[in-house]
């Protein structure tokens, strides 16, 4: 298979990068040797950096960085980036500019992913609104933010557009949830012709039993969807529930370019699971979880920015072809 699998990518030379390691077992996924890329204090008052969003730009890179401060408050910073390794994040959480004065204030912010689509970078994130919702903003320049309407009511968290639109219509995948730690979770797909009202809620996947155990509590999208001549390749976390808790880990799966509530093949194991000191260590222990992916179209690499223990982010590569190979020879 050929990197030519990729669809609508662009080509990004620059992108952060680094070949497998020699030694060892071959695995799909290599981690980043200078992980964790950013520091719990890479900001004036930051507790932690983790579940982060990254993107081209200019020329070089930004993103939208979850930094809770030191009262643990949740919330969402931009930042820049010559390489997609070395960050400069903005001490201060994004102000929202409201695109209506209605729009009721949100009482914290988490996990964003960002995603460029015609003309700008929508942001979505999980932002309270009695209690977990899904928001939504869009900037061009990542100095002004302008927040839109909340596209889902409460409980729900892991929203990801799809960066093109389905049909006539935007989409969006998302994991209705509940006020807490949410012990269940199956992906849901919806439709928008103007992302303010959105309809055609589908189911795509749930959790799995003894057939997969690491997604066999919950699961929600990671990264944007990818686009590839076998499908869209979701990256996507899964929940395991141990005897000391939740473990967080990620793998991948093809949903149907045209129908993306259906899935093509799902890969029965992880492709990455908490393992090291950083994903096992840290203020919620044994999570790895996954929000943004730069893709080369000409190269077929594949770099994810994943939250490492809710700590730090860690950053890990892969080839786009055999990351779908991986899905296609270990569907369930
Ligand atoms: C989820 C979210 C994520 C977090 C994970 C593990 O419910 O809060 O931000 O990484 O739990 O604590």
């Amino acid at each position: 298979m050929s990197n030519s699998l990729i669809r609508n990518g662009m080509s990004l030379p620059n992108m952060p990068w680094e070949e497998p390691p020699k030694q060892g077992r071959k695995e799909v996924l290599w981690r980043y040797s200078g992980n964790p890329v950013i520091r719990r204090d890479a900001t004036a008052r930051s507790n932690s950096i983790f579940n982060s969003a990254v993107v081209p730009f200019n020329g070089a890179f930004a993103g939208v960085f979850r930094c809770d401060d030191t009262a643990r408050r949740m919330n969402i910073h931009a930042g820049f980036s010559q390489d997609g390794i070395n960050w400069k994040i903005e001490d201060e959480p994004i102000q929202f500019i409201k695109t209506d004065p209605e729009l009721p204030d949100s009482e914290y912010k988490y996990d964003p992913r960002v995603i460029f689509i015609e003309d700008r970078y929508y942001i979505m994130w999980c932002n309270g609104y009695h209690g977990a919702s899904i928001g939504l903003g869009y900037t061009f320049d990542f100095k002004k933010f302008y927040q839109m309407e909340n596209p889902l009511m409460p409980y729900n968290r892991n929203g990801v557009l799809f960066p093109r639109k389905i049909g006539k219509n935007y989409a969006m995948l998302s994991r209705p949830s509940d006020s807490g730690h949410t012990p269940f979770g199956d992906i849901f797909y919806s439709e928008s012709p103007d992302l303010v009202y959105w309809g055609k809620h589908r189911h795509v996947m749930g959790p799995l039993g003894s057939e997969s155990p690491w997604q066999s509590t919950k699961i929600g999208a990671g990264p944007v969807p990818i686009e590839t001549s076998e499908g869209w390749l979701l990256i996507y976390h899964g929940v395991l529930t141990s005897c000391n808790g939740f473990v967080y880990s990620f793998s991948a799966a093809l949903l149907d370019l045209e129908k993306p509530w259906k899935v093509i093949a799902r890969a029965r194991p992880y492709l990455l699971s908490p393992q090291r000191d950083y994903e096992c260590v840290g203020d919620v222990p044994n999570v790895t979880f996954p929000c943004a992916a730069l893709v080369d179209k000409d190269t077929g690499r594949l770099a994810i920015y994943y939250g490492c223990a809710d700590t730090v982010t860690g950053l890990a590569f892969g080839k786009i072809d055999e990351v779908v190979r991986f899905v296609l020879d270990n569907r369930l």
